[in-house]
């Protein structure tokens, strides 16, 4: 569904000073969350051995909102990490990235680390991509009542599978930031099959990407499954969010959080654990589940510097540089 142009910015400029009309950002959804091809993907996911449900449906309005507050737990480093290596290393990014380009951001959820760029990156647009269409549409506005002057688009998108932006877009150079280290949430044949569609997507343009690093066991496990069980409601939710999206009757209490370090795979590992056995049934479909069953809910591959590196050349990347903050615990990467 394609909504309204919005209503576009004003400069007015009369003799002594110029005045900025608010505008509303132009939002572009390209998304239906409850569609027909979403319910067969989680109901064969379900029906799968092991079942599986995918990460993306962590993030429906409340998922986003309980990611959000996991960013903010002490054990959760990656987030914090990262804007520290992008605050001390703002000019060099930003001379690696270039300036007063479109500054095109996936996954975006709240906006936060996109509007820090700003002052750095003085981005002549700014495209807002995320599946969470609603929480997006919210905190797009907000960042557009901060930065009137910059024209801003939002894209209700999965980008998952295909990263096709729409016109609304632009044209002209692109920074595609793609923050947080999301990237490890694809396994590593598919995190470089989606940095070749990052690389069509933006030509003549670059990559700003964050990338979380191989660390001490104790502190990735404890990233992802914290004191305060924050983890463990972001992964619970998700059955909600299926529950919604497929008319299937979980019960949220009959499922335990599991989060470890699989350290062959270089990997953490999420599922959700029956308590006890239990039938889950939807709309054409059931599923038995024995005492201890798992659903896979998510793998966050961590990357060593020189892994990723060669994971972005194979993408067809030949230009690279890298920052990582002291301890060696996360990485960004520009790449053209
Ligand atoms: C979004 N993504 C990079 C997060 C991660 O760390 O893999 C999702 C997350 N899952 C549990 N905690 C955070």
């Amino acid at each position: 569904m394609r909504l309204p142009r919005a209503r576009a910015a004003t400069l007015t400029l009369e003799p002594s000073r110029a005045v900025i009309t608010p505008r509303t950002p132009l939002f572009v959804t390209l998304h239906e969350a409850a569609s027909a091809d979403a319910r067969a993907e989680l109901a064969s996911g379900l029906a799968a051995q092991p079942a599986s449900i995918a990460p993306k449906y962590f993030y429906d309005a409340l998922g986003s909102r309980l990611f959000d507050a996991i960013t903010e737990l002490p054990e959760y480093y990656p987030t914090r990490t990262e804007a520290a290596i992008l605050a001390a290393q703002a000019g060099p990014i930003a001379a690696e990235a270039g300036r007063g380009r479109t500054l095109v951001d996936l996954g975006a959820g709240n906006c936060e680390k996109a509007g820090r760029l700003f002052a750095s990156l003085q981005p002549r647009r700014y495209v807002a991509v995320d599946i969470s269409v609603e929480f997006l549409r919210n905190a797009l506005a907000c960042l557009q009542r901060a930065h009137p002057a910059i024209e801003m688009v939002g894209v209700g998108l999965d980008f998952s599978a295909a990263l096709d932006l729409p016109r609304e877009a632009g044209d002209g150079p692109r920074t595609l930031f793609y923050p947080g280290s999301s990237i490890g949430n694809f396994s590593p044949a598919q995190a470089q099959a989606f940095l070749r569609r990052a690389r069509a997507a933006s030509p003549g343009g670059n990559l700003l990407i964050g990338v979380d690093l191989v660390k001490d066991k104790r502190v990735l496990g404890a990233a992802y499954d914290d004191a305060l069980g924050d983890t463990a409601a972001f992964n619970r939710n998700l059955l909600a969010n299926v529950n919604r999206l497929l008319r299937s009757d979980f019960a949220l209490g009959d499922w335990t959080h599991v989060a470890f370090f699989d350290e062959a795979a270089s990997r953490i590992e999420m599922h959700l654990q029956a308590r006890s056995a239990v039938t889950v049934r939807w709309p054409g479909g059931e599923r038995r589940f024995e005492a201890g069953e798992r659903i896979h809910t998510e793998h966050s591959y961590k990357y060593r510097v020189e892994a990723f590196d060669a994971l972005l050349r194979g993408a067809g990347y030949a230009h690279t540089r890298c920052w990582t903050d002291e301890r060696g615990w996360f990485a960004v990467f520009v790449a053209a």
